[in-house]
Parts: structure tokens; C-alpha cells; sequence
């Protein structure tokens, strides 16, 4: 597919012409990026890769980066990343503690739930608080209406907007069309826009639908069980005819816990609007006498599941942030020790 994205010039001192590029596609260390002509290959610079820290210092999807143009324009070498606008991250599967960058400078993200056997509230939470700890702006998109009588579309539509009254929600479905249009005005040209949600709720069909094309390859859920493999294995920034650009996803298995407070405190802020009247400053909101988020559970103004996936997600990013902060010092240790051995070894000579 032909990908046309602007790219500033710069000149750098010694003369030789660096340009600022975007990352359209990131395959394992193999980068794509779009310059002007054409997508083509880059790698980083030796010295990008050793002074990383985090994955989150390499490049990612929608990153603006700084290239220097090689053989002949055919390739390019990754030298900086620009700074970021919003960052959409989430903990990496399994026992390490690390971060995955799954796009750089989004500035809408369509969180999307079919409204059949996906519908969830508590996962619409989690993307939630993914979305807003990223700076970005939510909204949520629930896919297969055509699957469900217009009623219970409403009741649902109703049922978010509830715990998330300022959301802009849209039921559309891909089969009929119906809602697409109202899609299409959120598409913004120059603005940045993905698809997160789970595998075979119909991201990759949007995608098609709003490109009034099958490109990308889409896949049937398996009757029975709704499941199905994931149907897209790469992340890549797609740009509409109205010059909106798109990153599609693959579908997450886990989101992970996140060490993310501010996230927390927008997805759920009713509850933390309750929690400055707490009789205790640090009040957990399991036991405390006087504690406003319990009696508003107690009294049904907060429902009793919605403040069990907020103590759960608390519960993990405290967890979370305590063992990034104990990963950090063992690292820092580390450097020192290994700094005072090449001194000694320097001192011997
Ligand atoms: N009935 C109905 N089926 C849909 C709709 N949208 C998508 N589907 C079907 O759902 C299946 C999965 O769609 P995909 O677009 O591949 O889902 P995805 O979210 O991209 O999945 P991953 O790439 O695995 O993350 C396909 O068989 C689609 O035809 C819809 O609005 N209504
Ligand atoms: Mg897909
Ligand atoms: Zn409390």
C-alpha cells in the first residue's frame, strides 16, 4: 500500500541531510518508516540501542523519529526519537516487570466491544484507565449491533453511559453499516486514532469498511466458542483518505496490570471524588470507619462489582509500581558495581 507522510527536513552540521520520519510498522528490531515517496526499512544507531533503559526508549508505532537517509535513500538509520505526545503502554505478559509500548502519539483511541459476547464492563475499565493514563482521548465503539434487537443495543449504550456519562459511544456494525457514518466524523485528517480491543471483535473490519476496501486480512470467529486465532500480528499505522491516520491491532490477550494512578483516578471518578471525603487521608476503602467509597457501595450509589475492579486494579498497580521501583534500584546497584570493578581494574594497570 502506497503510504505518503510528511517528513521535515533538517541539516545537521556536518551537512549530511537528516530527515524527521514517522514509524509506520515495528517488526521485532526491523522498523518501517514513511517518508515522503515510500515506506522503507530502518534500523537504530548502535548507540540509541545501548543507552535504552526501558523499552519504552525504543521506537514505536507513530513515533516521530530522526533518520539519516542510506544506500542511496533505500534505508534508513533510526538516530533519536522525538518526544512523545501521549504514550499507550501496558505491562508485558507473564513475571517481568516491563512495559510495552504499543503506539506513540495517539490522540484518540476507539476502544471497541462487540456488544455479543465481549461486552464487558469491567475489561471496558481496564482499557479504560490504559487510555487515560496514556493522555489520550477514549472512545468507545461497540461493534456487531446487527447481532442484538435494538433494545438491548440501548440498554447497554445506557449501561456504560452510567459509569462513564461524558464518553462519546457509538454501536455500529460492520455487517449493515449502520453507525460507520458516525464513525467516519471523529476521523479527524492530520489526527492520530487506534483500534484497541480483543481479538475478533471486528477491528480489522472497521478498518476495511472505513477504507471502502478489503485490505487487511480479517478472520471468522469459530462458532461454537466465539474464539478464534488473532487475525492481525502486527501493529501498523494506516492512513484514510482524509489524510486520519489509523493504527490497527493485534487483539490482547492480557492487558496486565499497570502501575497507573492517574489512569485509575479518571476511569473510576466517582470514586475518587468520594475518596477525599474518607475520614483517613490514606484510607484503603476495605475496612475504614468512615470511609465514603464503602457506605456509597453499601447504599448502591457505586455498584459492588465496578468497586472490586477498582480495588483489584489499585491492588496491582501498587504491587506493580513497588516492584518497578525495586527493579530500578537493583539495576542502579548493579551499574555501580559493575562501574567500581572496571575502576579497580583501571586502577591496577
Ligand atoms: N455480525 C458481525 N460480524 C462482524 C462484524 N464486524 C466483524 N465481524 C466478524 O468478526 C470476525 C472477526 O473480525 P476481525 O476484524 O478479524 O477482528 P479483529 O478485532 O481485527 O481481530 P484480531 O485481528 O484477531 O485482533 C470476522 O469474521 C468478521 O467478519 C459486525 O459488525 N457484525
Ligand atoms: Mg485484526
Ligand atoms: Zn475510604
Amino acid at each position: 500500500m502506497e503510504m505518503k507522510l510528511n517528513s521535515k527536513m533538517a541539516h545537521t552540521e556536518k551537512g549530511d541531510t537528516q530527515k524527521i520520519v514517522r514509524v509506520i510498522a515495528v517488526d521485532r528490531d526491523q522498523y518501517v518508516i514513511g517518508t515522503d515517496l515510500r515506506e522503507i526499512r530502518a534500523e537504530i544507531t548502535g548507540r540509541l540501542m545501548f543507552s535504552a533503559e526501558s523499552p519504552l526508549d525504543y521506537p514505536a508505532v507513530g513515533d516521530w523519529v530522526q533518520v539519516q537517509m542510506v544506500d542511496q535513500g533505500t534505508r534508513a538509520v533510526i538516530h533519536d526519537v522525538c518526544q512523545r505526545k501521549t504514550v499507550l503502554k501496558r505491562k508485558t505478559a507473564g513475571r517481568k516487570i516491563s512495559h510495552q509500548l504499543i503506539a506513540a502519539n495517539i490522540d484518540t483511541a476507539f476502544i471497541i466491544q462487540s456488544l455479543d459476547a465481549d461486552y464487558n464492563l469491567r475489561r471496558l475499565e481496564r482499557y479504560m484507565v490504559m487510555v487515560y493514563d496514556g493522555g489520550i482521548q477514549p472512545v468507545v465503539l461497540l461493534s456487531k449491533s446487527d447481532l442484538l434487537s435494538t433494545h438491548s443495543v440501548e440498554m447497554r449504550l445506557l449501561e456504560i453511559g452510567s459509569i462513564f456519562p461524558e464518553l462519546d459511544m457509538i454501536a455500529f456494525s460492520n455487517k449493515t453499516g449502520k453507525g460507520l457514518d458516525q464513525i467516519q466524523t471523529f476521523l479527524i485528517p492530520g489526527k492520530t486514532y487506534c483500534l484497541l480491543g480483543s481479538s475478533g471483535v471486528g477491528k480489522t473490519t472497521l478498518l476495511n469498511s472505513l477504507l471502502k476496501n478489503a485490505v487487511f486480512e480479517t478472520r471468522t470467529v469459530r462458532e461454537k466458542d466465539g474464539k478464534g486465532r488473532h487475525a492481525t500480528t502486527r501493529r501498523q499505522l494506516i492512513r484514510l483518505k482524509n489524510d486520519a491516520m489509523i493504527i490497527d491491532t493485534p487483539g490482547m490477550r492480557e492487558l496486565g496490570s499497570l502501575a497507573v494512578d492517574s489512569g485509575l483516578k479518571t476511569a473510576f471518578h466517582e470514586i475518587d471524588h468520594l475518596s477525599t471525603t474518607c475520614r483517613f487521608h490514606d484510607c484503603s476503602h476495605t475496612q475504614e470507619k468512615g470511609c465514603a467509597v464503602l457506605s456509597a457501595v453499601a447504599e448502591g450509589r457505586v455498584s459492588k462489582k465496578r468497586y472490586q475492579n477498582y480495588l483489584k486494579m489499585k491492588k496491582e498497580s501498587i504491587f506493580h509500581e513497588m516492584s518497578y521501583q525495586e527493579k530500578k534500584k537493583r539495576d542502579k546497584q548493579f551499574g555501580k558495581m559493575v562501574k567500581s570493578v572496571m575502576k579497580a581494574k583501571k586502577n591496577k594497570r
